[in-house]
């Protein structure tokens, strides 16, 4: 809050006093005898957002059993739903959830999105695919609602990331390739804030090496992580001193173990107790100072104007949106639309021209198929014609061949019949003979 009355302030310096004045002269402080009133502009202010509630979104991103969910817990004090992820998940899905939570009297809407899965699949593209879309997924609809002739960002529940907490295995290596190519990936679309996951297993000098390994493989591969800012002078100190701890060495546990006469949280071993919030044993306090009390706001604001505005800007030149044309002269918005218009509707009646030609083409190779088909038919039907008159004639011939056989056969019974005949006549005459 401080920060947002700070901005507040500089804000009505800039726009509302000097604006009064004619050019070359300063702010005209007025005197309080004779009180106006804009002075409570600031409590506004604060009143407002305090009435609205504020909303912050982190993206975990880490291997599974890292300590994500952990350290979550840890950081809000409380106990998140977390359900155990195997390490057998065939593709990343990213997990949001979103919890309302209360610190005095102002809200605040937290949303935990977890990498479930993250860095259990061979393909290194498969791990990293599902986080850059669902960061884009969200401004999308970011956008989206902006673009809406009824918008209603006052009550939109704006699902954008604002941090991202990059877990790091405490390898005392280097970081994994996975690791360079995911925040690369990841470093124009979000505040990337890496930390050393369960900082209790690596000694104090090879965290120390460790740390300068990593801050300078990322210099060396580009990847622009989250500086904490040094414009407002009176957070400036403390965000220069931290900005030369990162990467947070972290512990998490939401264990209480009692040290001297009071509870704190811990993490109990059989050779000693790592007390989580005690800032030599690790820098689990520097992250939450950082994340939660001093830079909450500018995160948000960065993701608004840096992040979601490269998302909008590439976006809408995507959509052939353009400021000023080829000699710099400004294009509004209207005439980009109908500019648009027109070329759409010339490349529609060039796709018409040519689906017309492509059907009168395709009509043409069809008739021609179907004469082609006729004249095969037509050759095959004369074809069997003739083989039909062929046979026909064949089948006469064996016909007339056929009754020639049979009246000759005709001819022979007869003439055998009358054989017999004669035959059985003389021996008649014979026997007759005898008897006498
Ligand atoms: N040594 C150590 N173990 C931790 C730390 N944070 C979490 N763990 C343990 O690591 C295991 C996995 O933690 P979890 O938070 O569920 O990991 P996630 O899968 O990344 O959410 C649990 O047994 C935790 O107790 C830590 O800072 N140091
Ligand atoms: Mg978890």
């Amino acid at each position: 809050l401080p920060c947002v009355l700070r901005k507040w302030l500089q804000h009505l310096d800039n726009d509302l006093f000097v604006q009064f004045l004619p050019q070359g002269q300063g702010v005209r402080p007025l005197s309080l005898a004779g009180h106006v009133g804009f002075d409570s502009l600031p409590d506004q202010l604060v009143n407002k957002s305090i009435c609205q509630g504020f909303c912050f979104n982190i993206l975990c991103i880490g291997e599974t059993g890292i300590g994500k969910s952990t350290l979550m817990d840890t950081l809000f004090n409380t106990n998140f739903e977390n359900l155990e992820s195997s390490h057998f998940e065939p593709q990343v899905k990213l997990h949001a959830q979103t919890y309302d939570l209360q610190e005095s009297n102002v809200r605040l809407r937290l949303t935990v999105v977890n990498t479930v899965g993250f860095g259990d699949q061979m393909n290194k593209q498969e791990s990293y695919q599902p986080v850059v879309d669902y960061i884009d997924r969200q401004f999308e609809s970011y956008l989206q609602e902006e673009l809406k002739i009824k918008r209603s960002l006052h009550n939109y529940h704006d699902s954008r990331v604002h941090a991202c907490l990059y877990f790091i295995s405490p390898s005392g290596h280097s970081l994994k390739s996975l690791d360079l190519v995911t925040m690369k990936k990841l470093d124009s679309k979000v505040n990337i804030i890496p930390v050393i996951a369960k900082a209790d297993t690596i000694s104090k000098s090879e965290l120390h090496k460790f740390k300068i390994k990593i801050m300078s493989e990322l210099v060396s591969n580009g990847v622009q992580i989250y500086q904490f800012p040094l414009d407002d002078e009176t957070v400036a100190k403390v965000n220069t001193t931290m900005n030369g701890h990162l990467p947070f060495a972290v512990v998490g546990s939401t264990e209480e173990v009692s040290v001297g006469n009071k509870m704190v949280k811990a993490r109990q071993y059989p050779w000693g107790v790592v007390q989580v919030e005690n800032e030599s044993h690790c820098d689990f306090v520097k992250l939450r100072e950082m994340l939660i009390c001093v830079n909450m706001e500018d995160l948000r604001e960065q993701t608004h104007t840096r992040h979601y505005e490269l998302y909008r800007r590439c976006k809408l030149e995507e959509m052939g949106f353009k400021d000023t044309d080829p000699e710099c002269k400004p294009v509004s918005l209207q005439q980009t639309y109908e500019a648009k218009r027109q070329e759409f509707l010339v490349e529609l009646q060039k796709r018409e021209d040519e689906m017309r030609q492509m059907f009168v083409q395709r009509v043409k190779e069809k008739e021609s198929e179907l004469k082609e088909a006729e004249r095969d038919l037509q050759g095959r039907f004369e074809q069997l014609k003739r083989l039909h008159a062929d046979e026909k004639a064949a089948l006469e011939e064996k016909k007339r061949l056929l009754d020639e056989d049979q009246s000759s056969f005709g001819k022979r019974r007869a003439a055998a019949q009358l054989l017999q005949a004669q035959s059985l006549t003389a021996n008649g005459k014979k026997d007759k003979d005898r008897k006498k």
